[in-house]
């Protein structure tokens, strides 16, 4: 690199500078970072030259923004979560220190593909689905408002397993993200932090008499911090995402050698280096393996620790710890550092309980995700006594005194007391930590309004009563670098050519602007041609993938979650198996062709999903290659879904799935982002469809079925999905069919499962109940297909109106009214 680059400050790259230092600073990689010269180079090497030309740009911001937080004491977020799910980081980087354009004309000048170049890189998959993916969305907005903020998590060395389709069916590869290394993690081995864990509490006496728990011949196992720098767009700020991963410690093994037990030191060994080995894969469901409960606490533990450090180097005052630093969990997953404060400042710190009370519920703050019993965590005592039985005494203590509370509030309700005590009693006792995490915050947030509705008024009524003013909505959203800049150029480049305020990416408000070209014809146009543009490319990508023509003028039907009863990817596949029936029948009928487009993964055990993926591959079989429906129908089923193939399926969407069960899906984000694209939502009134029908309006949307109130009442009266099957004759046809053997004639029974969930399983997601509403909608979607200046104009209102659900928006509110966190530019 030459003299002058190196002296040149960040913004000052511009245009023909900027791209001739970005040229150079990739060949001096290739050369002397990767001892490669251009001729020998592989794709890979140039991926990585790249990256690492572009890391060099924001790593000083990163140590500048670094020292003027800790230099001025200044007041954090610190965000803990078991997921985050970050994809891929080079164009996301690119765009937000404002280097794109000059990247990519670099590379296309070297001689290379860009496209071809971006997709050595592998996604970053450390994480399930939305909950993840919320997180790295936040830390985008945090570091753009100039937040000060760290992110917390676990650095798997395997993410999300990779998914691959054996004959229909999902099978499951590891994920080798970090085999060869990834350009954007620092390695920190200073902050390396040695935590504790199983052993027994013992009780000892001081010379006075006075008695004290101590936690002894404990485990040990230390965390290696690996921080992810992350750039705020069109800001100097630069946070970063430490992960921890685990090793043994050789102290520890030291000791159990030489009490001669060496295969327990060799075990333990071994355990250190299990932790942080792989991201459980059940999205939803949690599961009460003694792994998973050391992975919580060892990132917990290594996270405070690493929080407390900070705090000490600039203040002496515990009791201000809260005015230094607030904790936001993610979901429960993170909750036992509730516990964990709570034994540092009482036994390592010797504070109060009452002052060590005051700080912790001054300190954290709690958003919930899921109202899905399956998926709130309890933990068995007896476990949790075995890995942490100091922690155990602990929450004894706080639910002994949250007790007395409730007593006081309802005196003579044991039944109030029971319902929400932190200690489920029964054959198994179990430790709720929802109710510690409530208990223990001073805010706790739902993630869409609905959702935060039915938190307080089903999952916490008597909490809500007893702590008025905790409970809180903050609805989702997405950041718009990733979901519009980054995946969808081609609309970016329209926006330019019309005008469109620049700073939309920052303030996706003014993308309303679009409106005032609603009766501009050929801007309409020219909005559906970069939709078309979007769906060729995908289906370039479905014949490379599947090997399946689509034709781009068909509708684009996608539906890309992970694979859940809930969010009823099955009554789209009843709305396929009728809508192939009805071709057969009327051949010549002038329906809209549709190409359904599915991604979805299913959690290894979860055998009915796993059930659903198999049945959708086995009917799109038969389907796309029938030669008696001339095409108008085609399923396209991607395999391996994830943030990468996310942003290409997106920006080609006509129309956006989302047609949970009312009541069930918390929020979604995927709604978001897909009409943030141009795609108009078909969806029932849950989550935060809701209020997309409040911002883009009834005529922009296609809302059906059931509502949250519809639900219970069908519930209250006695639900009875028989009624439904043998009253339509085509709900009946379409179930039948499936399981006839026509679609598996080597395995006729192979979607039983699936029928008998929706008969003698009682249908719990209503399915049957909502088929005929959603058939009915589907029709309105083909009849306003077929109008294609009306189709336009939803179109575009829906990428118009998306702005409340930038992630901005959601990340400021959080800002103000949860962490009352001020700005910080540096
Ligand atoms: C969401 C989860 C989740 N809610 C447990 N809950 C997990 C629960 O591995 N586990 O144990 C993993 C994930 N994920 C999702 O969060 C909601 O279903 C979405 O509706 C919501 O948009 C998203 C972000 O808030």
């Amino acid at each position: 690199m030459s003299l002058t680059t190196d002296l040149i400050p960040d913004g000052a790259f511009h245009g023909v500078a900027s791209r001739q230092s970005m040229k150079e600073s990739i060949l001096h990689h290739l050369r002397y970072t990767l001892v490669h010269l251009p001729q020998q180079a592989t794709p890979r090497d140039w991926w990585l030259a790249l990256s690492l030309a572009i890391r060099d740009r924001i790593t000083d911001d990163m140590s500048m923004t670094q020292i003027a937080h800790n230099s001025d004491n200044v007041r954090r977020v610190y965000y803990l979560s078991m997921e985050y799910l970050m994809g891929r980081m080079l164009i996301n980087n690119a765009h937000n220190i404002g280097v794109y354009d000059a990247a990519k004309q670099a590379i296309e000048e070297l001689g290379l593909d860009w496209e071809q170049i971006c997709d050595e890189e592998m996604d970053m998959g450390l994480g399930n689905g939305g909950l993840g993916r919320l997180a790295a969305c936040f830390l985008d907005s945090l570091a753009t408002l100039d937040l000060p903020a760290i992110g917390y998590g676990i650095y798997y060395e395997f993410g999300l397993f990779k998914q691959e389709f054996l004959q229909g069916r999902q099978v499951e590869h590891p994920d080798t993200w970090i085999k060869y290394g990834t350009p954007w993690d620092i390695i920190r081995p200073e902050y390396s932090q040695t935590i504790q864990y199983y052993g027994r509490v013992e009780t000892v006496y001081d010379s006075a008499g006075n008695s004290r728990p101590v936690w002894v011949d404990t485990r040990s196992v230390m965390g290696v911090p690996f921080d992810i720098p992350v750039a705020g767009y069109d800001t100097k700020t630069v946070n970063f995402l430490r992960l921890w991963s685990s090793h043994s410690t050789e102290d520890f093994d030291l000791e159990e050698f030489n009490k001669g037990d060496y295969v327990e030191a060799v075990r333990s060994k071994a355990m250190g280096e299990t932790i942080s080995k792989v991201l459980y894969p059940n999205d939803q469901n949690a599961n009460g393996k003694e792994l998973r409960l050391v992975q919580q606490y060892f990132f917990v533990a290594c996270s405070l620790a690493d929080i407390l450090r900070r705090f000490e180097k600039m203040n002496s005052d515990w009791t201000k710890l809260p005015d230094k630093a607030v904790i936001q969990l993610n979901d429960t997953h993170p909750a036992i550092a509730i516990v964990e404060l709570t034994r540092v400042l009482l036994d390592d710190k010797h504070l109060s309980w009452d002052s060590t009370w005051d700080i912790v519920t001054r300190t954290f703050a709690y958003t919930n995700h899921t109202l899905l019993p399956e998926a709130l965590e309890k933990w068995s005592v007896g476990l949790f006594e075995k890995v942490l039985p100091r922690h155990l005494q602990l929450i004894y203590e706080i639910n002994h005194r949250f007790m007395g509370e409730v007593a006081q509030r309802w005196p003579g309700r044991d039944d109030i007391c029971r319902a929400l005590s932190i200690i489920e009693e029964g054959e198994h006792k179990m430790i709720r930590m929802a109710h510690l995490a409530v208990i223990a915050s001073h805010k706790v947030n739902g993630v869409a309004a609905l959702h935060s509705q039915l938190l307080k008024s089903e999952l916490f009524p008597h909490f809500d009563q007893l702590y008025p003013g905790k409970f809180t909505n903050k609805t989702n959203g997405i950041t718009p670098r990733r979901w519009l800049l980054g995946c969808n150029p081609g609309l970016v480049q329209l926006f330019e050519r019309y005008g469109i305020d620049r700073d939309w990416p920052k303030n996706l408000e003014h993308l309303r602007t679009l409106e005032s070209f609603l009766d501009d014809n050929a801007f309409l146009d020219d909005f559906m041609a970069v939709k078309h543009q979007n769906k060729v490319h995908l289906a370039k990508i479905i014949k490379k993938e599947c090997d399946i023509d689509v034709d781009p003028f068909a509708l684009f039907d996608v539906q890309i979650k992970r694979l859940h009863e809930y969010k009823r990817q099955h009554l789209t596949l009843l709305n396929i198996l009728t809508l192939y029936h009805r071709l057969l029948n009327h051949p010549e009928s002038n329906t809209v062709p549709r190409v359904f487009i599915f991604g979805a993964k299913a959690a290894p055990g979860y055998a009915l999903a796993k059930d659903i993926i198999y049945a959708i591959n086995s009917v799109a079989k038969v389907i796309n290659n029938d030669p008696r429906i001339k095409g108008k129908l085609k399923v396209a089923f991607l395999s391996n879904y994830r943030v990468s193939l996310a942003s290409h399926i997106i920006p080609a969407a006509d129309l956006s799935e989302q047609i949970s069960t009312a009541g069930k899906e918390a929020s979604g984000t995927g709604n978001m982002k897909l009409a943030l694209n141009g795609a108009i939502t078909i969806g029932t009134m849950d989550g935060a469809n809701v209020e997309i029908l409040e911002e883009v309006g009834p005529d922009n949307i296609f809302i059906f079925g059931l509502n949250v109130d519809q639900v219970r009442a069908l519930d209250h009266k006695g639900y009875n999905p028989y009624r439904y099957y043998q009253q339509d004759e085509e709900l009946k046809g379409a179930l039948d069919w499936l399981c006839s053997g026509h679609f598996s004639p080597n395995d006729p029974h192979a979607f039983d499962s699936i029928r008998n969930s929706l008969l003698q399983g009682g249908d719990p997601y209503k399915v049957m109940a909502d088929y005929r509403a959603y058939m009915d909608c589907q029709q309105q979607v083909s009849d306003a297909y077929q109008d294609k200046p009306r189709w336009a104009r939803m179109a575009v209102l829906n990428t118009a109106r998306m702005g409340k659900f930038s992630s901005d928006r959601t990340i400021q509110e959080y800002a103000d009214e949860i962490w009352t966190l001020p700005a910080y530019p540096v």
